[in-house]
């Protein structure tokens, strides 16, 4: 070991004093500087440098503590037994080597059995029961002394104010995970930034935040749940394992996290998390990684702690879900509505399990909300399959001389005037189909799979057509030569071909999908159904009044004023019918009628295999337009199945429940309105 030079001396005052203040705006602010994964990274570099000159830790260190004091606003309350918080494990390595560890303390060579449990990215809590009523509820604050929101817990609906079941004590303490559902919090998002309200950082935060309000009014708004995932001295009552103690919490009426499972040794553990991992962003709540706990209470007994977290178990995190990077530029980006979104392009950055270069910022309000600037270090963020985005900068790492971003007179693609209607958050480039941007947008929603559906018209080569004004309108897509195609760059003969090929297929469509693909404003594809299937034709829809469209079922003034809008548009009127010269048509379809009018009112029809004539969407949506009820499976109460090629086990079952069986014939008399 070497004296520690004052550079190194000097470090390890100033990781301290960072990790101090971070840990302030952390856990009293509620609001966080960095990203955990620098929070940890700092943390760590003061650990190793403890560890190699252990004459540089002081009693006041923050690799001594967990959490921070409470808060003056909230009652202080006593943990008789500490809540702990986790170590960390990073890679598999560390997982392998907690697993040595605990075997050489305990001095065995057998298979540990652990408890794997989800790690929910929350906020840890403490609740006491007494008499089966819950008597107190706090935060953990340093792990010692906590604040006490009793209050505030008793809004979240998931937290039993009464136990369940028999066998539990008179006075039982358990703790567990207070946090925000994935949908909650982007909700909440949401109306936040179209109030022009602040956004919350991460659901973590958010339920943190949301737990220490003053007013319990304010947390009751919230969307909270939580998970149970111990009970102190489960030994004391005679339980044995974390498993069971979590079975057992169960009965009494706790939640408990439904993911956990025993698993043997690190092999197991490292299966569970691998499981984990692939499922993380099919969980209706954020999880940051999983926990391995010594499933025997005994060996845990036995283990015991250390100053800050349990020797028995360990947090083994999943990449960062937030990390910092720099903001090189800000760009404009125009969609096909010539709405005018700020994009961030960054250093990248690998963050949430991929590299990351761009990330949204919404719109201009939330990017001065945020006053984003070029150079700026920034918190960007990418859970599941979000888009990844900017949620915070870091203002004291900002630059000197930054400038404030400007929403841009011009649009950024056509130079046209970019407009923005007052109250509206959006701007929007007036160029409309003049712009490049909104054309091969608009081309790119035309040719997507449930619009026309055109394989392998991609974005790529979308640029490339309208780059080489080779297509201006979805009507020059039908007029494109193969000869054309072949002489874009990196398209051989073959791809021309085939693009040539399923351009053509597209144009046997139907009305619902063409309407739906010419990007009418608020026309997604239910409306675009119901348009179909109460106009029935493309020329009824087209010379509708706003009156007449606001009739219809769930069209209001807003979306009846730009349908109306659109077809009165010359340009758009030319371009239908040059779609229409170009091959582009659909089977007729009936008007909707009064239900019970409708020749197959009343019969309830599945569909199984391949038809010959048409996709099942298809057949589904003309059954429907003459009355049928259309369901996914055959019963007693299915009137007849209509049977393609292949068909499956509904044959059987159908055969089985004698129900009626028809062939493609069989469907075509139906579309004609005859009951075989
Ligand atoms: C979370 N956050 O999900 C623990 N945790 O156990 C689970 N946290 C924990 N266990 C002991 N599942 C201390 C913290």
């Amino acid at each position: 070991m070497t004296a520690p030079s004052p550079t190194v001396s000097a470090r390890a005052a100033e990781l301290r004093e960072l990790l101090e203040r971070y840990n302030y705006h952390y856990y009293i602010l509620d609001e966080p500087l960095v990203p955990d994964a620098e929070y940890d990274r700092l943390l760590r570099e003061l650990v190793e440098l403890e560890t190699r000159h252990p004459e540089l830790l002081v009693p006041d260190s923050p690799t001594q503590r967990v959490g921070a004091a409470p808060a003056q606003a909230f009652t202080s309350v006593a943990h008789a037994t500490p809540m702990l918080s986790l170590d960390n494990a990073f890679g598999d390595d560390e997982v392998t080597e907690f697993d040595r560890r605990i075997r050489t303390r305990l001095d065995t060579e057998r298979t540990i059995t652990y408890a794997a449990e989800p790690k929910l990215d929350g906020t840890a809590i403490s609740l006491v029961y007494e008499q089966g009523l819950l008597v107190r509820a706090a935060t953990r604050g340093d792990g010692t002394v906590g604040e006490d929101v009793t209050h505030n817990a008793r809004t979240i609906r998931t937290i039993p104010l009464r136990m369940q079941g028999n066998g539990w004590p008179e006075r039982l303490e358990v703790r567990g995970e207070v946090f925000m559902p994935k949908a909650g919090f982007e909700a909440m998002n949401v109306r936040a930034r179209e109030a022009g309200e602040k956004t919350f950082v991460n659901p973590r935060n958010a339920a943190a935040g949301s737990l220490r309000q003053l007013d319990p009014a304010a947390t009751a708004a919230r969307p909270l749940d939580i998970f149970i995932y111990s009970m102190v001295d489960a030994l004391g009552l005679g339980l044995t394992s974390q498993f069971e103690s979590l079975q057992r919490l169960r009965e009494w009426g706790f939640r408990v996290c439904p993911e956990g499972r025993q698993v043997a040794g690190p092999e197991g553990c490292l299966e569970f998390y691998q499981q984990m991992g692939e499922g993380r962003d099919d969980l209706p709540y954020d999880i940051d990684g999983v926990v391995y706990k010594v499933d025997e209470l005994m060996l845990q007994r036995e283990l015991g702690s250390v100053s800050r977290a349990p020797r028995w178990a360990i947090a083994h995190k999943f990449p960062a879900q937030e990390q910092l990077t720099t903001v090189e530029a800000v760009e404009w980006q125009v969609g096909r509505t010539g709405a005018v979104t700020p994009v961030a392009r960054l250093d990248p950055v690998f963050v949430g399990g991929v590299t990351v270069s761009n990330a949204t910022l919404h719109n201009i309000d939330e990017l001065h909300r945020k006053d984003v600037r070029v150079g700026d270090t920034v918190i960007i963020r990418r859970a599941g399959d979000v888009i990844p985005e900017v949620v915070k900068v870091v203002k004291d790492r900002r630059p000197a001389r930054t400038r404030r971003i400007k929403l841009p007179r011009k649009c950024p693609v056509c130079r046209s005037d970019v407009i923005r209607v007052e109250d509206e958050a959006v701007a929007r480039c007036s160029g409309g189909l003049y712009c490049a941007a909104q054309r091969k947008e608009a081309l790119r929603h035309f040719a997507s799979r449930r619009a026309m559906d055109i394989e392998g018209l991609g974005t790529k080569l979308i640029d490339q057509l309208v780059d080489q004004e080779l297509v201006d309108t979805p009507a020059d897509l039908y007029r494109l030569t193969q000869g054309q195609l072949a002489e874009l760059e990196r398209m051989a003969e073959k791809s021309a071909a085939n693009l040539i090929a399923a351009i053509e297929k597209s144009g046997e469509t139907t009305l619902p999908r063409f309407l739906f693909a010419l990007g009418i404003r608020e026309v997604g594809e239910a409306t675009a159904a119901t348009l179909a299937s109460h106009m029935g034709t493309l020329e009824a829809i087209a010379s509708a009044s706003i009156e007449q469209l606001q009739e219809l079922p769930d069209v209001g003034p807003i979306v009846a004023a730009h349908v109306h809008a659109f077809f009165q548009q010359p340009h758009n009127q030319e371009v239908i019918a040059q779609l229409r010269d170009g091959g582009v048509q659909w089977p007729a379809i009936e008007v909707a009628q009064e239900a019970a009018e409708k020749p197959l009112a009343g019969l309830t029809i599945v569909i199984t295999g391949t038809l010959d004539s048409m996709t099942r969407d298809e057949a589904k949506q003309r059954l429907q337009a003459l009355g049928a009820k259309v369901t996914g499976s055959v019963s007693k109460k299915t009137s007849f199945l209509v049977c393609g090629a292949d068909p499956g086990s509904k044959r059987q079952k159908a055969e089985a429940a004698e129900v009626k069986i028809l062939d493609e014939k069989g469907l075509d008399q139906l579309l004609q309105g005859d009951i075989p």
